[in-house]
């Protein structure tokens, strides 16, 4: 076997002082407030999306990632050029995040060609390859085998990039998590899967809450049985997130070794948008969690620190506000896709793959 570092491209595995530098300039006041904004524009963006949705103009279904933003927020934050970043079907916040274009994630929840999949995948299936993003994925653990596969592809093809594969509580019960995480910790061995499984634990799947989905509540624990370092993270606080995101990222990065997080968090709107009466909450709990919202709390601390003050954070509001109506107008106005269409992009071009040509 060749020493793990033999396997990286490049050559270049940051030492630990380094990576503890990025780790502080990732929490500077100053990137908190850059943060904060990309949180807000999440949120505004998710909220006109809920309006779109009733208003009968988003067909399919939507599921809306308000009270997780911290988490997504977070990881990516780590995220370099190169890296891959897979979900489920809770997936707008992701494109808009890694830099898509805001409009042309909206106009995809509408169904239009101007949308990020010419309008043919929805609320459920955003992607946008050009910036690391494969979906978007609406089988529950159905993508966590293609994510621990680009894991394992990205070591192969002699990388130091890394899969960020997200997944929620409930695709931890499902048979395909099971297969794929053993395969991650069996490769990974060898320095061969450089896989990073975040749980977003957002405590219910669907109207189950975990506690009734499985009789080992502590999910980060079962990567133990797949041969997986793993750790829990407070998934509301954002610093928390982004300590944690950079350092596991490092190491992932240097080791070709999958590791896990479970993001402990919330989600305060309903699952998706049928879901009306959500009586398997009582409104007490929702209440007690959004008292921990990760957006609100990042506000407190800026706010108390005195790198945004309340006028600051209006404006803030008031230009996602503006951003989105746009972003809305956009998407409404932009065509259909035209009928000729039907049949394309339904199987991928021969050379559509990841790894280089020989
Ligand atoms: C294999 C499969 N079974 C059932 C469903 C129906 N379903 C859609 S979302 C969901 C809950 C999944 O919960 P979780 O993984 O915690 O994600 P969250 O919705 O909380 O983000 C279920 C069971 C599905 N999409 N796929
Ligand atoms: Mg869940």
């Amino acid at each position: 076997m060749p020493a793990e570092n033999d396997r990286m491209g490049n050559g270049s595995v940051e030492t630990h002082e380094e990576s503890q530098e990025e780790a502080s300039v990732a929490t500077s006041d100053d990137h908190l407030a850059d943060l904060y904004k990309k949180m807000a524009l999440i949120r505004t963006f998710e909220e006109a999306t809920q309006r779109g949705f009733r208003q009968g103009k988003i067909g399919g279904y939507l599921h809306v990632y308000i009270g997780q933003e911290a988490v997504a927020t977070g990881f990516i934050d780590a995220y370099k050029e190169g890296d891959k970043v897979i979900t489920a079907y809770r997936d707008h916040a992701f494109p808009l995040l890694l830099g898509s274009d805001p409009k042309e994630t909206m106009a995809e929840l509408y169904g239009k060609r101007t949308g990020l999949a010419k309008g043919k995948g929805g609320s459920m299936h955003l992607f946008d390859i050009e910036r690391g993003f494969y979906g978007g994925w609406g089988i529950v653990g159905g993508h966590v085998p293609i994510g621990v596969g680009m894991g394992y592809a990205l070591r192969y093809n002699e990388t130091d990039q890394i899969c960020q594969l997200y997944l929620g509580d409930g695709a931890v019960n499902i048979g395909p998590f099971h297969e794929a995480a053993n395969l991650a910790g069996l490769w990974g061995r060898d320095g061969m899967n450089a896989t990073l499984f975040i749980v977003e634990n957002n405590q219910y799947g669907m109207g189950t809450s975990v506690a009734r989905s499985t009789a080992m509540t502590d999910l980060s624990a079962k990567f133990n049985a797949y041969g997986i370092e793993n750790e829990k993270v407070d998934g509301m606080d954002l610093e928390a997130v982004l300590e944690c995101a950079h350092r596991v990222t490092e190491q992932v990065r240097e080791t070709g070794k999958p590791y896990a997080v479970e993001a402990i968090t919330y989600r305060t709107a309903p699952h998706g948008a049928a879901d009306f009466f959500e009586k398997y909450r009582t409104k007490d709990e929702v209440k007690k969690w959004r008292e921990r919202d990760p957006i609100g709390l990042l506000e407190h601390k800026l706010l108390e620190r005195g790198t945004l003050d309340e006028d600051r954070i209006e404006e803030i509001k008031d230009e996602m506000k503006e951003t989105i109506d746009e972003v809305t107008t956009f998407a409404e106005e932009s065509e259909e896709p035209p009928i000729e269409e039907l049949y394309t992009d339904v199987y991928a071009g021969e050379d559509e793959y990841m790894g280089e040509e020989e």
